[in-house]
């Protein structure tokens, strides 16, 4: 079975979270944003009229006959699949909580460039961005990394081995790292666990050859983690 994901062209996104699982475990997939007959199908997944399951939101990973919304609950799928999580209860928990958490802090690292809507242009919320993001640097990045630090043993957040998880808080140091350099630039010294973490992600094959392989889309001003230089300091 060759999986589909269903996530908007050009940009990472949320749709990161779930291709890193994906490009880890090694199997097959279609980004549907790569293809012609995409968008309607990206477009369906969210219309009650033409799926059973719609989605709130992308990304939606088509699975045979399963059609599955929110990243946490695709990685959840997947890690059970693919040998990305625990199979025990607790550990299964325990991941799908990080994840929850992770899922959290982007939502707090996308309300920096757009804190009062989504549907307002960040030309528009500027002012408001860089109040947001104050506190999101000075406030709210530590706290949640502090938090990611604790749980980090043995080189992992969830048991003895690699993790969705794992991949994900790789993504959030990348995703930080590009929205707020001189930030994270002081603020890493003091979560050596999560770096060491990020760089053992980052050095495992499959991963190191997607990250340089055309697949990875590069951060821009469009997706979550946003430069704008005007919100770092
Ligand atoms: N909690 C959902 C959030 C999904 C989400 O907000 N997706 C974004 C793209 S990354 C979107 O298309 N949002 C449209 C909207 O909220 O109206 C998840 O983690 O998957």
């Amino acid at each position: 079975m060759s999986y589909q994901l269903l996530y908007w062209p050009g940009l990472q996104g949320r749709g990161e979270f779930v291709r890193l699982a994906l490009e880890e475990a090694g199997v097959p997939y279609v980004d549907m944003a790569l293809r012609k007959d995409g968008m309607p199908k990206i477009v369906a997944s969210l219309d009650a009229g033409k799926v059973d399951h719609p989605s709130f939101a992308p990304p939606v990973l088509k699975a045979g006959d399963l059609l599955i919304g929110q990243t946490a609950n695709i990685l959840m799928y997947l890690g059970a699949k693919h040998k990305l999580a625990p199979r025990a209860e607790a550990g299964r928990l325990w991941a799908n909580q990080l994840q929850l958490t992770i899922a959290d802090i982007v939502s707090e690292a996308h309300d920096t460039h757009h804190p009062i809507s989504t549907n307002l242009y960040y030309e528009d919320q500027k002012k408001e961005a860089k109040a947001r993001a104050r506190d999101f640097r000075e406030e709210r990045i530590p706290k949640f990394l502090n938090y990611f630090e604790s749980v980090v043993r043995g080189g992992h957040a969830v048991g003895s081995r690699l993790s969705y998880v794992d991949l994900s808080l790789f993504q959030l140091i990348e995703g930080l790292r590009y929205a707020f350099p001189k930030t994270m630039a002081r603020l890493e010294p003091s979560y050596p666990k999560l770096i060491a973490l990020h760089d053992k992600v980052a050095a495992r094959p499959n991963i190191a050859a997607y990250l340089q392989s055309k697949r990875r889309i590069p951060f821009n001003e469009t997706g979550i983690f946003r430069r704008y230089p005007e919100l770092d300091k």
